[in-house]
């Protein structure tokens, strides 16, 4: 019997009205990715197999089966219920990668919530700006994190309860904050899971742009569909694998790939809550027998420079399939993992917009290193030309990434801002908003974004956000933030300042900045370098030069500067 029953029956006990955009939702089957992954595979007789194996800092191990996932799941879910928190509110999580995490994700699934997943590295303003933009309703967190939501929670009156995983009693809490503990919580077997449709919004993951806000990218429950598949046929996980996903889920490949695929398909994963650690990450696969590994070129990089000796003090052996996704998988790269793990990364290129992977080296093609393969079977991939947006017929020429829509992880909406979602649409197409070329065999070719937004380590930065934060700054009189070529991380944070009357630009007052946007945004966002000018170069309609100032970072053509304004 599966515990979601008839649509009636289920949502008379929840308190809230029923609003016409449910209605809209509610056609076809009932699917909820939460049951999928843990009932679903328990009834499929893999109850006592493990789900999680994780990993602490220091060292501490923690498993769960797959039925404990679901009593847990269960309890979370009922405990937001408890709370009166309707389905369909936005609820964060905001914690480090403890089970909590992961478990607090399917909970609100089966409860019929939105998750909301941000990192925990953000600082107070990033998260206000995702949670006002929400207008989300409940928050998980731990208590190392919680002093940045009081800094923060006076402008949210939205956000009616602060969930606190891991509260010890010492110190009181506050208004709004809630001590929950899912391990020591009365535990819920039968929870009434949310009969949830295809089309009911499920994850809402926050993206950066070049300009204006963070979007929010709203998908729905039947991504489960394409994360599935894509899990079983691009990741190739099979019921033996021991599978580590290295990805936060506070961005999509931690939730598309390190939470619903490899679940879905009832695959044992490992966590490990640590920072990156080249000998440290040997010894998690090597302790746990890791066979298939989803991560990205930055770490890949990194574990490069700590060359291959270091890889033969471990017994990696159980490895057998890798993938990476996040930014341009370099050929170096791809021979380097060959010739030190005796197996090749398969590139896989996909956005948080698309929820799943869309074109990859999957198993059973050949792979050409520094390509990054194929659309996934049942995905229309081309490139365009630039002004025209039909599709390029010649093999090697450069044009926009774009996806013919309809696959099922498609997100749904930009929450709250129809306009920019809809201007990612042209003749038919969703355009990515990077550039790449086609071979004469159908490999795609990556050349590079087609906005401002900086990749550094895998991770979308937007200018815009920076450069607000760093106008916030006493001694900044205006900014423009690109990104710069970085041997590991692809690209880091570079901002050009001209500061106010008054200051001069010193090593002392570097620092001092980079430090203002570490603690406001994130360490992510912080600049790696300051370069203080006497005024920024700007268009005759006052606009920064973005373009100029990157492309003297990397070397390139400045281009036509007919409309600089000292022209
Ligand atoms: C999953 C994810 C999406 C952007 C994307 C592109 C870059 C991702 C890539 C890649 C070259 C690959 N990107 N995979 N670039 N080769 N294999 O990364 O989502 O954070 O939304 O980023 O990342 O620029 O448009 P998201």
């Amino acid at each position: 019997m599966s515990n979601i029953g008839s649509y009636e029956e289920r949502v008379k006990d929840f308190s809230w009205e029923i609003s016409e955009k449910e209605l809209e939702y509610k056609k076809g089957d009932v699917i909820n990715i939460g049951e999928y992954c843990t009932d679903r595979v328990c009834k499929m007789g893999k109850g006592d197999k493990p789900a999680l194996i994780w990993q602490g800092h220091s060292g501490e191990v923690k498993t769960y089966t797959f039925d404990r996932m679901r009593v847990l799941t269960d309890t979370i879910a009922q405990y937001l219920k408890d709370k009166k928190i309707n389905p369909g509110a936005p609820i964060c999580l905001f914690m480090d990668k403890i089970p909590e995490l992961y478990f607090s994700f399917l909970g609100i699934l089966k409860m019929g919530g939105i998750c909301q997943p941000l990192f925990s590295a953000f600082g107070a303003e990033s998260l206000f700006t995702r949670l006002e933009d929400a207008g989300t309703k409940a928050i998980f967190t731990q208590k190392k994190h919680v002093g940045k939501i009081r800094k923060i929670i006076a402008d949210l009156p939205h956000l009616e309860h602060i969930i606190v995983v891991d509260h010890d009693g010492r110190k009181p809490l506050r208004e709004r904050e809630c001590a929950f503990s899912m391990e020591k919580a009365e535990a819920v077997e039968d929870f009434e899971i949310y009969p949830t449709y295809a089309e009911t919004p499920s994850v809402l993951h926050y993206t950066s742009g070049t300009t204006g806000k963070p979007k929010g990218a709203l998908h729905v429950h039947y991504s489960l569909i394409s994360q599935y598949i894509t899990a079983k046929y691009v990741l190739d996980l099979t019921e033996e694998d021991i599978y580590w996903c290295t990805a936060d889920p506070g961005w999509v490949t931690g939730t598309s790939y390190g939470i619903i695929g490899p679940w879905a398909n009832g695959v044992t994963q490992c966590v490990l809550d640590a920072g990156f650690r080249a000998a440290g990450w040997y010894k998690f696969i090597e302790d746990h027998g890791v066979t298939a590994w989803y991560s990205a070129p930055t770490a890949i990089r990194s574990l490069m420079r700590e060359g291959k000796e270091l890889v033969q003090q471990h017994n990696l052996s159980t490895l057998r399939h890798l993938c990476s996704v996040g930014e341009p998988l370099n050929a170096e790269a791809v021979l380097w993992s060959t010739e030190a793990y005796g197996l090749t990364f398969h590139d896989t290129f996909w956005q948080t917009e698309t929820g799943s992977i869309m074109i990859s080296n999957y198993p059973g093609m050949k792979s050409k290193p520094g390509s990054m393969g194929k659309p996934f079977p049942g995905i229309s991939a081309a490139v365009l030309d630039l002004e025209t947006y039909e599709p390029k017929q010649e093999a090697g020429v450069v044009g926009l990434i774009a996806i013919k829509p309809g696959w099922p992880s498609m997100f749904r909406e930009y929450w709250n801002n129809e306009e920019v979602y809809n201007s990612k649409f042209k003749n038919g197409w969703y355009i990515c908003g990077d550039r790449a070329s086609i071979d004469e065999d159908g490999y795609f070719w990556f050349v590079g974004r087609d906005d401002d937004v900086i990749n550094t380590g895998g991770h979308l930065v937007g200018p815009f956000e920076i450069e607000s934060a760093l106008l916030e700054h006493e001694a900044v009189a205006e900014s423009a933030v690109v990104g710069k070529p970085d041997p590991v991380n692809m690209e880091v944070v570079k901002a050009f300042i001209a500061l106010k009357p008054g200051y001069e630009p010193s090593a002392g007052l570097e620092l001092k900045i980079m430090n203002h946007i570490r603690k406001k945004l994130s360490p992510l966002a912080m600049p790696q370098e300051i370069e203080f000018l006497d005024k920024l170069p700007k268009t005759r309609s006052g606009k920064i030069m973005r373009r100029l100032l990157r492309a003297k970072e990397w070397g390139e053509e400045i281009g036509d500067t007919s409309t600089l304004e000292d022209e």
